[in-house]
């Protein structure tokens, strides 16, 4: 049986560790926290330099709530230090929004159901600068930051790569200083916990990352605001002019909380404002004195459970009405926000609103923005339908994340009329409106008419139950934004020329490519403190951490022995720290010397770790038929496969399970456990995102042509001098363009051949390898036949419908790709030559480039910097 990992207790420091533990060698703390005082009381000013001993002490005592000689535990010095952390942050929040406010800057607000932004406290202190006179208090007290970054849990509010995109350009927007906020829904329940059980199977876990309480938000207790939902219109006369009123069921409020945002090297301090939901009524204390205890609750639990979970992305989405409440709920009171403030300012002089507030839709989550923009403009604010339309349709914009059709959200009239009357209402006057204008603008016949506006429909019938209208959230979003956009090059055109051709033909320059990015703070200069000082040291300067272009400079050593030797030993010490890790987790030893294999994504279909497990396999059994001589020879691997499996994702699941089944017989088998391992990673999150993707060497991106729609993980990889295989999509492509095409592993069928291979899959002559694994999983190999029947039953047995993501189809071209690595492999110099090529040309995809390209063609806004 495969031990599972877990990381949580995990450090490779030497000091005390874990929350429990107490601080050994008192007496010399103890005086050591007198002289600091003592020093600061003399009226010494604490500098970034100086200690932070008695800024840290203070806070012991004020919010931990101990005296500086109980036994302090990491759990409390965490929240000292979180806390004179916050001081900082908010200090410097306060200056940066008082200074937009008196510039009346141009903001942008980034709408998005997820913002995945790990752990706050390293982040925080880097960015600010302090990391030296904390790391020296936490010395002095026996501690040192990287115990004490671990007491505190990530924020988990998102899926994947569309929520960690989010929270990247969040950073980016700070680090640029550029005038935007983003805003979501404070979810008390993330991204569940993935545990794996005793078979090796998933098991789910709610995370409850608010129990400890979170030192990094704000609560803005004077801003909340009433979001309604339910009841129904009624049409009455105002004023001699018919109009629909919304007399809704049930209110609740959206409490704001601020996250502060800190830039490095700048004073800016952006926000994330997250919204909690609140009863009107907090106790029905009429009900209570009756005796009807539920009753007396009943309107807190009902607003507390809109901001319960967070829903998985990537399982086929269920018209859940809930989760159209969630999208509504946090639309509705970020654009009252946004329009109580510009109110406050401008008066009614709606037709600037534009020029002061643009809206960025992060996919079709958000797009209910549309109809309540429209509905607040013109229910709320009296102005005419097509001044709000002239408005609304200026300051909106949309981005699609994927291909998968299934994927963009289509909500039932029946739900949507049900849950907002009014919305509906105001989506069937815009789609009279469109349809009027495609009517009077497409050419054609009247057939050929026909046929475009009931394909361009935005309300229209359920392909699959012909009684049933629907609701197209992203034909909505296409037809209210000034802008629409894919993430990376391949996946805009195929925005352009499939998904949304038809919108594309009519608006050619709605549409842009913005190929996503990543922050090289977060994931190269603070999760890889070892290669940012080389890097830094060769460059002369660490102004590539804002300019990453700057890393091209490393290109003319790539080829240096001398400099070579020096990155080799930075990842080794990375490869060190992870197997440790692995170590405790698993009591397993692991050679550094192998070659670390990493594949870390959401687990999906599409995605096909399942390629990977079989690759894997066949190594297996190529290693178990060499001698011991041959397999000396070989090159010996430690594969790694992480990611979470949507609950209701059956497949994903089998999945999971095939890779600690073959790790299990594998990691066991004294034939080939020198040569080659399989560990299944539990709970990748980011902050396990920041400790594997530094000691990776090869990482796959291995998805079928067409189907990825970026990916960014792939850029973290990169960044890290991680060599690539993969195929030839989403940001894969652009990545090999920067790097150099020679120096990544790429292979498969492309984009433009999917749509015919899929066609003739029931012809298709599996490769006999392929055939063998096959035999292999189903005749009980690696146990559980029975429960992976269905999963070798999804891509052999070739019939119409199997193989979707041609897997089979790929197979032969991937191990051809995998033998090319070992290859490649066993001359250092040359793999460190492409690793440093890498690097070199991972200078596009910092997302502050992203963010400067959001800025000019799309949102119009200056940076803004305010003075320090
Ligand atoms: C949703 C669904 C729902 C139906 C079943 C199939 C399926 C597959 C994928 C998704 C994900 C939807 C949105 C999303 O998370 N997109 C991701 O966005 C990242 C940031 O742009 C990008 O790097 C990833 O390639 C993309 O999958």
């Amino acid at each position: 049986m495969m031990r599972k990992l877990e990381r949580s207790k995990y450090t490779s420091s030497s000091a005390a560790s874990g929350c429990c533990k107490t601080l050994s060698r008192r007496s010399v703390i103890v005086q050591n926290i007198a002289e600091a005082e003592r020093v600061g009381k003399k009226g010494k000013p604490v500098k970034d330099t100086a200690s932070a001993l008695p800024e840290l002490m203070s806070k012991v005592r004020s919010v931990v709530g101990k005296s500086a000689t109980s036994d302090l535990t990491a759990r409390d010095l965490y929240n000292a230090l979180a806390y004179s952390t916050r001081d900082g942050l908010i200090e410097r929040f306060n200056k940066t929004h008082e200074h937009w406010a008196a510039k009346d800057s141009k903001f942008v607000y980034y709408l998005s159901a997820e913002f995945l932004m790990g752990r706050t406290l390293t982040n925080a202190v880097y960015n600010l600068g302090m990391e030296g006179k904390y790391a020296e208090a936490l010395r002095s007290l026996g501690y040192d930051m990287e115990t004490i970054q671990e007491q505190e849990r990530d924020a988990s509010l998102g899926n994947g790569g569309l929520g960690r995109l989010a929270a990247c350009f969040l950073d980016s927007m700070a680090n640029i200083d550029l005038p935007g906020w983003g805003y979501g829904i404070r979810y008390k329940y993330g991204m569940f916990k993935q545990a794996l059980d005793k078979g090796g199977y998933q098991k789910e876990l709610p995370d409850i990352w608010l129990t400890d309480g979170n030192p990094w938000e704000v609560k803005r207790s004077e801003i909340k605001y009433e979001v309604c939902f339910g009841g129904r219109t009624e049409k009455k006369t105002v004023n001699g002019k018919e109009v629909s009123v919304w007399e809704p069921n049930q209110r609740v409020y959206a409490q704001a909380y601020d996250n502060p945002i800190p830039g490095f090297q700048t004073p800016t301090v952006g926000n994330l404002r997250l919204w909690d939901a609140l009863p009107v009524t907090e106790f029905d204390l009429a009900a209570f004195n009756a005796g009807d205890y539920d009753k007396s609750m009943l309107e807190k639990e009902k607003a507390e459970c809109i901001v319960a979970v967070l829903y998985p992305n990537d399982a086929t989405p269920e018209g859940k009405e809930l989760r159209l409440k969630q999208q509504y709920f946090f639309v509705a009171a970020s654009m009252q926000d946004v329009l109580t403030r510009f109110k406050a300012k401008h008066g009614s002089k709606w037709d600037l609103l534009p020029t002061k507030a643009v809206f960025q839709m992060n996919d079709t989550h958000p797009t209910i923005a549309v109809a309540e923009a429209m509905r607040l403009l013109v229910d709320v604010e009296g102005l005419p339908w097509e001044q709000a339309w002239s408005i609304s349709s200026k300051m909106l914009n949309y981005t699609n994340h994927t291909v998968m059709p299934e994927a963009l959200e289509k909500w039932p009239v029946k739900v949507m009329a049900k849950m907002l009357p009014r919305h509906m209402e105001i989506i069937e006057i815009i789609n009279e409106g469109w349809i009027q204008w495609l009517q009077s603008n497409l050419p054609g016949t009247a057939a050929e008419k026909a046929a475009k506006v009931a394909a361009m429909s935005i309300v229209h019938e359920n392909q699959w139950n012909k009684d049933e209208l629907l609701v197209n959230m992203a034909y909505l979003a296409v037809v209210g934004s000034a802008h629409v956009n894919g993430v990376a090059a391949i996946h805009s055109d195929i925005v352009k020329n499939e998904i949304f051709n038809d919108f594309y033909k009519i608006f050619p320059n709605k549409f842009q490519n913005k190929t996503n990015g990543v922050t090289p703070r977060r994931w190269l200069a603070w999760c890889n403190p070892e290669l940012a000082t080389l890097i830094t040291k060769t460059l002369g300067s660490d102004a590539w951490i804002n300019n990453a272009e700057l890393l091209s400079g490393l290109r003319k050593f790539a080829s240096d022995k001398n400099f070579q030797s020096q990155w080799r030993a930075v990842k080794q010490q990375r490869k060190a720290k992870l197997a440790a890790m692995i170590k405790s987790q698993t009591g397993d030893d692991i050679d550094i010397n192998n070659m670390f294999d990493i594949q870390v994504k959401r687990i999906h279909e599409y995605k096909r770790q399942y390629m990977n497990v079989l690759g894997i396999i066949w190594r297996y059994k190529q290693l178990k038929k060499m001698t011991p001589a041959e397999r000396k020879a070989s090159v010996p691997r430690v594969c790694m496969i992480g990611g979470k499996a949507a609950s209701a994702y059956d497949m994903a699941k089998r999945i999971i399970r095939l890779v600690t089944a073959v790790g299990a017989k594998i990691n066991n088998d004294p034939d080939t456990k020198d040569y080659l391992r399989l560990y299944f990673l539990p709970d990748y999150n980011v902050s396990l995102a920041e400790a594997l993707i530094p000691a990776a060497e090869l990482s796959q991106h291995i998805s079928t042509g067409g189907t990825e729609a970026s990916g960014t993980s792939n850029m973290k990889f990169q960044m890290n001098g991680c060599l690539i295989i993969g195929t030839w999509d989403g940001a894969n492509i652009e990545i090999a363009e920067e790097t150099g095409v020679e120096n990544v592993f790429v292979f498969g069928v492309r984009a433009e051949e999917i749509n015919q291979l899929r066609k003739e899959r029931a012809n298709y002559k599996t490769d006999p390898r392929f055939n063998e694994i096959m035999n292999d999983i189903a005749g009980g190999m690696f146990g559980d036949k029975e429960y992976f029947k269905p999963l070798v039953d999804s891509i052999s047995n070739m019939k119409v419908g199997n193989d979707w993501f041609l897997v089979a189809n790929d197979f032969a071209a991937y191990l051809d790709a995998q033998e090319e690595v070992d290859k490649v492999y066993k001359d250092p110099e040359e793999w460190t030559r492409r690793s440093i090529m890498y690097t070199a040309g991972s200078g596009k995809f910092s997302s502050d480039r992203t963010i400067r390209e959001y800025a000019e063609d799309i949102w119009d806004i200056k940076p803004e910097r305010p003075l320090a």
